[in-house]
């Protein structure tokens, strides 16, 4: 067998809207918008400078069936740059991108393969020195957004060929419960075909499912949400005289989404909290000079500063200050190094010894107990949830809005309303066990105030 290379790109999702950032400076949100054009042009690049023979890409070149002119002529100036330096291209349509989607009719370029729907295509890749072939490609479309048989059973080999085979599919394989059952398939399914390598696409995370035959997801090319987190890009096979393969990642993205966790134990005050958060930002800034980074900062832990972040909206005050400057950057097209954060998850709690309080024959010990029971399982959760949403769910358009709630969302609502519980209750009871023992008008007619701590327990007792 002849050796060769290829690049494998899946999940371009070009022209991605970033719905939910309307909010964004014009500057920020342009750039954004343009990240996925932006990794398009990596990885023409670095498919040029990798020399690979040829590329496949398995589905979802576009984020959505309308395609946007855009996305459309950006990817087909792509095609041609691949061309002119003679790299051929195999792709296939995914379910955002399918068939069936209004978009212009443009004549691929020559060297530029598209497997229709159906019965799988066939086609065979040559080197681009000498035309040697190489490999045989085959690869199905989606013809509609929502293909729910196991396509993958069509795939077969080339009759009398013993060229490598390269299958592209567009689908969920082991039935990952994150996304929607599309083209669902076993891994079983896939090794049972007698096929080389998987070239899969639809799963934006990247994962080697599979080493001989290799079965891989490559990802999308750029992450567009926090949900899309760490280097995004595509894989570099080589394939040698054997017909093994060896897998090299190489990174396209030019955004890169983060989720970075702060705990707040030991933070004495807002200055503290403010700095650790100020360091958190430069260091992703020094770790990435050259890529715009988005991050969800998750404030977690136990200390003094989670009163301020409860109480005064410490995280919005910081969170608008931080857009600025960074925004400012932006201003002057200072994109590389730009730091977004894009918001605050507080998950922080009182300095209490929580397990002290579970243990605890009080009201507050109960209630955190009743917690603890309700989130070990999701039924517990679900009953507890039902109980306490049945008022609103009466509400046709709250009801709508309820039923979109994920398990994380609803984990997440009891941890805070655990949290409450604490902060509400923990002070008080210590303010009234405080109050048993020195009567606080007593105390103050005495000319003695207590501390500022005493004070502000008393106050949280009202
Ligand atoms: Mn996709």
């Amino acid at each position: 067998m002849i050796p060769f290379r290829f690049l494998h790109a899946a999940d371009l999702h070009l022209d991605s809207r970033f719905v939910g950032l309307a909010q964004l400076p014009q500057a920020v949100r342009s750039y954004l918008r343009e990240s996925t054009f932006a990794a398009l042009g990596r990885l023409v690049g670095v498919a040029v400078e990798e020399k690979v023979d040829f590329v496949v890409i398995s589905g979802d070149v576009y984020d959505v069936s309308d395609a946007s002119l855009q996305g459309q002529l950006r990817f087909q100036e792509a095609l041609r740059e691949l061309a002119a330096r003679g790299i051929q291209v195999y792709l296939i349509h995914g379910n955002h991108d399918p068939l069936d989607g209004p978009r212009l009719n443009m004549e691929l370029p020559a060297g530029v393969t598209m497997f229709g729907a159906g019965e799988p295509g066939q086609a065979v890749a040559c080197r681009r020195s000498d035309g040697a072939e190489l490999a045989v490609i085959s690869g199905i479309s989606y013809p509609t957004a929502k293909v729910t048989e196991n396509t993958a059973l069509r795939f077969s080999r080339k009759p009398g060929s013993s060229l490598f085979h390269i299958a592209l599919l567009h689908g969920n394989v082991d039935g990952d419960l994150q996304h929607e059952t599309y083209s669902p398939c076993t891994r079983r399914d896939l090794i049972g075909r007698g096929f080389d390598y998987w070239a899969l696409g639809h799963i934006h995370k990247r994962s080697i499912l599979h080493e001989r035959p290799a079965i891989v997801y490559p990802g999308n090319i750029q992450g567009r949400s926090v949900k899309e987190t760490g280097p995004k890009g595509c894989y570099i096979v080589d394939v040698n005289e054997e017909g093994h393969t060896a897998l090299r990642f190489r990174e396209l993205d030019t955004v890169r989404w983060q989720v970075k966790e702060i705990p707040i134990d030991g933070l004495a005050d807002e200055a503290e909290w403010t700095n650790a958060v100020e360091r958190a930002v430069e260091e992703i800034r020094d770790e990435l000079p050259q890529l715009m980074s988005v991050v969800r900062f998750r404030l977690t832990g136990r200390g003094n500063v989670h009163r301020i972040l409860s109480e005064k909206g410490a995280a919005a005050d910081l969170l608008a200050e931080l857009q600025r400057r960074e925004a400012v950057r932006a201003g002057q097209q200072m994109y590389a190094g730009l730091v977004w954060t894009e918001g605050f998850s507080v998950e922080t709690g009182l300095p209490v010894d929580r397990e002290r309080l579970v243990q605890e024959d009080s009201f507050l010990g109960e209630l955190l107990r009743l917690s603890g029971r309700s989130g070990q399982t999701p039924d517990g959760l679900e009953d507890l949830l039902s109980a306490a949403l049945k008022p609103l769910m009466e509400n046709r358009e709250l009801r709508r809005l309820l039923s979109a709630i994920d398990s994380d969302d609803k984990r997440d609502w009891l941890r805070s309303a655990e949290e409450l519980g604490i902060t509400l209750l923990s002070g008080a009871e210590e303010a009234a066990r405080a109050g048993s023992h020195h009567p606080v008008y007593g105390e103050e007619a005495a000319g003695d105030a207590g501390t500022p701590e005493d004070r502000q327990k008393r106050g949280n007792a009202e």
